[in-house]
């Protein structure tokens, strides 16, 4: 089975059901009208019937009321399941447990009220949570889509958007952005995974980032690269993406761009790489555009700075 074919929220049945009612009367409408068009054409083709033939009606009432009255009906029942699906999305339960998320180009993060932060969203299944959403200032707006909950939900910098859920099935399903947000936007995509509450506790009250303990945890460096969506636009591996690949960053020669527009070689030390987080529009490597990754200034702290460079350093 496809996975999210199955609705897992607890709202996705309403929604599907509104979806096969809004479907299955427009296809009803869509065939009787094209029906009685076949039907006619054939009836009164050039071939089989003359004018004369025809008598001139200019108006029968019954199928006026019937032509109005008939779709009307369809509309007001599309309309009633339509809104009681969208009643169940929107209306935000009270006591929700809450995960604020920031999406920005091109990649998803979550923070829990203790303060812990992933990539992944874990959550407890049958509860209700809401997320708190948001985009930082000077990014775009993208929409938090889970095809499998049937829910959708814009993402606009400095303002908060909220959606909730209350998934009804353990397992992994996809959250995608579903608003066109640049080069990256197919590929600013996470994961949700639902626990049983028991797992869930264990590792909201753990220090680990990740519930399976069975999984070498990542080093520290590449915990913070990847809480910040760093390496949705640097890959790990010698590809070039939005920027450049982080394989064999450390000290190489660097042709960049300066601010003065000067093609100048600099070598990609550690003051180079520090300066290429907090202000990465200073210098831009040649071959790549200016204005695309953000500052991280306030955003990552120094120690955080400092174990990423050191993990760079080691990716050779
Ligand atoms: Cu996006």
């Amino acid at each position: 089975m496809i996975e999210g074919i199955n609705g897992v929220s607890s709202y996705a049945a309403d929604i599907d059901r509104a979806n096969i009612i809004v479907h299955g009367l427009s296809l009803f409408m869509l065939f009787v009208v094209l029906g009685a068009m076949f039907i006619f054409a054939y009836k009164y083709s050039e071939k089989r019937a003359r004018p004369e033939d025809t008598k001139n009606i200019k108006h029968y009432l019954p199928i006026e009321f019937a032509w109005t009255i008939i779709p009307t009906i369809f509309m007001m029942i599309m309309f009633y399941y339509g809104l009681e699906a969208l009643k169940a999305q929107r209306t935000i339960p009270e006591n929700a447990m809450i995960v604020k998320v920031e999406g920005k180009k091109w990649s998803w993060s979550f923070e829990y009220s203790n303060g812990k932060k992933t990539d992944i969203l874990y959550l407890p299944v049958h509860t209700d949570v809401v997320l708190e959403m948001t985009a930082p200032i000077g990014d775009v707006t993208h929409n938090f889509y889970v095809p499998a909950f049937r829910n959708k939900e814009d993402v606009v910098p400095g303002k908060i958007t909220k959606t909730w859920f209350n998934i009804n099935r353990l397992g992994t399903y996809d959250i995608e952005c579903a608003e066109y947000c640049g080069t990256r936007h197919a590929y600013m995509l996470s994961k949700i995974v639902a626990m049983s509450k028991n797992k869930f506790d264990k590792w909201f009250n753990s220090d680990s980032l990740e519930p399976t303990r069975k999984v070498k945890l990542d080093p520290k460096g590449l915990v913070v690269l990847k809480q910040n969506g760093c390496i949705s636009c640097h890959s790990l591996e010698p590809i070039k993406l939005v920027g450049p690949s982080f394989k064999g960053i450390y000290n190489r020669e660097v042709k960049v761009i300066d601010s003065n527009k000067n093609l100048v070689t600099m070598i990609s030390d550690e003051a180079y790489l520090k300066d290429a987080i907090l202000k990465p529009n200073k210098e831009i490597v040649d071959g790549y555009m200016a204005n695309v990754m953000p500052s991280y200034e306030n955003v990552i702290s120094e120690d955080d700075i400092n174990e990423m460079i050191n993990y760079l350093k080691e990716l050779k």
